[in-house]
């Protein structure tokens, strides 16, 4: 079996699918396309959603999204499993991944959405490989239209992204709480590992957020699953909407 990985740029999702698809011992080959642009690159491909990661194995199938994703998997290949055999454990898990997809998730993309609609230079940061043919410096050189146009999809408003960082302490500290509990952090990972800690290695890349999140353990777990992860945004953020990160990096 192999697969093919439609991903974006720094995509933290995209991550998540690809170290699963590494822990199944799957091999892929990864396209990356444009943020906006994926969405109609996706359409002419088959896939009916517009998000990537998206995933095409060999026989044709076509899954999308990391919580389709991960289930499918343990169906293809059930060792090493996602997700624990003891129904309350697996619970846990589920109730994790899908903190971690719904909630937790879409914190640093509206973070990158706010930020490189400020200053596009860092976009160039994230790109790895060639872009629909394009090379990373003319990529990012273009990429100004479908920032503001990902800007909008994403609601990166200042007051969603205001709100994420006063929340985000918090979101922290569920983290650390899921690995004292064991539900994540353990010696075998599992699909929750995978789904937070892409989204905990992705907020240590931003300067105006790192100094919250090291130090802790989130920040142990995100990179010993991502110790490389391409992308670096500079401060961006106006200093009082990072009073509550300042409050809680103090306590
Ligand atoms: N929550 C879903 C969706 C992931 C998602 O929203 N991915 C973003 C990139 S991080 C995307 O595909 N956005 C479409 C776009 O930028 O046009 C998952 O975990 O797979």
């Amino acid at each position: 079996m192999r697969a093919k990985v439609y991903g974006i740029p720094g995509s933290h999702p995209v991550r998540t699918g690809l170290l699963m698809l590494e822990r199944k011992g799957v091999p892929y080959d990864l396209v990356d396309v444009p943020s906006v642009l994926c969405r109609p690159y996706l359409r002419a491909r088959g896939f009916p959603g517009p998000t990537v990661p998206a995933i095409r194995f060999d026989d044709g199938r076509r899954v999308q999204t990391t919580r389709q994703i991960s289930r499918e998997l343990d169906r293809l290949v059930p060792e090493p499993p996602l997700f624990p055999g003891d129904p309350d454990k697996r619970a846990a898990v589920e109730a994790a991944e899908q903190w971690g997809d719904e909630t937790y998730q879409p914190v640093p993309r509206r973070l990158s959405g706010y930020a490189l609609r400020k200053d596009r230079r860092p976009a160039a940061t994230f790109l790895e490989r060639r872009l629909l043919g394009m090379s990373p410096k003319l990529a990012a050189a273009t990429s100004g239209p479908l920032i503001a146009i990902g800007w909008r999809i994403n609601k990166a408003t200042d007051d969603n992204v205001r709100g994420d960082l006063a929340e985000l302490p918090a979101m922290l500290d569920r983290v650390d709480e899921l690995l004292e509990e064991g539900v994540i952090g353990g010696e075998e990972p599992n699909a929750a590992d995978f789904q937070i800690g892409a989204t905990t290695r992705l907020l240590m890349n931003f300067d105006d957020v790192r100094p919250a999140v090291e130090g802790r353990p989130a920040a142990d777990h995100a990179t010993r699953h991502f110790p490389a992860y391409a992308g670096h945004v500079p401060p961006v953020v106006p200093g009082p909407w990072l009073a509550p990160l300042q409050r809680s990096a103090a306590t």
